[in-house]
């Protein structure tokens, strides 16, 4: 009998995430992919950075979760364009939900797709979506460690959101030690503490996401 070996997942996906890359690349749009664990802030991170922004209809959204609307729900009254994937019990979004939802989403006029992955710190870090940037929203409750602990997510992201900081006087956490660790996985990070609910250290981002914007 003949065995029919199956294309390895991954691989297939990383030529999907190449195809996406090439065709939104020729409609002049961005894919930013923002990656993290389960409450780390990623839908209160989009909410906030939206909100900042006056020409909002630049900015499409596709919002990953396993099974429920709510984070789509959160952002709706924004008035930007968003289009919900739900995985059905998958860890991680793929290239292939990310190829579906695109074709309910209108690109004209659009330069910046914010995809909300699925809360996990492993699983997404392994699926590269077509993305131009790849953000992880740590937050700072998650404590020590994590960059070391979960490495393949701090290698692949270009931008770190220390969020929640302002619960950093509750907390037995030094933030040098996150960022060092972090930057001795990936010396090329940017590394944003801020919070996405109050506000703090939010115009330092907004400074990079905006002349990241200009670049477009
Ligand atoms: N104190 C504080 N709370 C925050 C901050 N950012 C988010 N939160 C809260 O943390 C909780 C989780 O935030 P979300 O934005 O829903 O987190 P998420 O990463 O999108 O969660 P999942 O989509 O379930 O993975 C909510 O109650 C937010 O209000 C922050 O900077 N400071
Ligand atoms: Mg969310």
């Amino acid at each position: 009998m003949k065995i029919k070996v199956v294309e390895p997942v991954l691989k297939a996906n990383r030529v999907m995430a190449e195809e996406i890359r090439r065709y939104l690349g020729s409609k002049g749009v961005k894919l930013i992919n923002i990656l993290g664990s389960p409450g780390a802030g990623k839908t209160q991170f989009i909410k906030r950075t939206l909100e900042q922004l006056e020409n909002k209809e630049i900015i499409g959204v596709i919002e990953g979760d396993i099974s429920t609307t709510f984070d789509a729900e959160e952002l709706v009254s924004l008035g930007v364009e968003i289009v919900q994937i739900n995985t059905k019990g998958a860890c991680h979004l793929d290239a292939r939900m990310i190829k579906q939802a695109l074709e309910q989403m209108r690109l004209d006029g659009k330069k910046v797709i914010f995809v909300e992955n699925v809360g996990n710190l492993v699983c997404p870090a392994e699926f590269p979506l077509g993305e131009d940037l790849r953000i992880l929203v740590l937050s700072l409750t998650e404590g020590l460690h994590k960059p070391l602990k979960y490495p393949l997510a701090f290698r692949t992201s270009q931008v770190l959101i220390l969020n929640k900081s302002d619960l950093l006087p509750h907390l037995d956490v030094n933030p040098s030690i996150i960022r060092e660790e972090a930057l001795s996985i990936n010396n090329q990070m940017r590394i944003f503490q801020l919070s996405s609910l109050t506000g703090e250290g939010f115009s330092n981002w907004m400074d990079y996401f905006q002349n990241y914007l200009s670049t477009l």
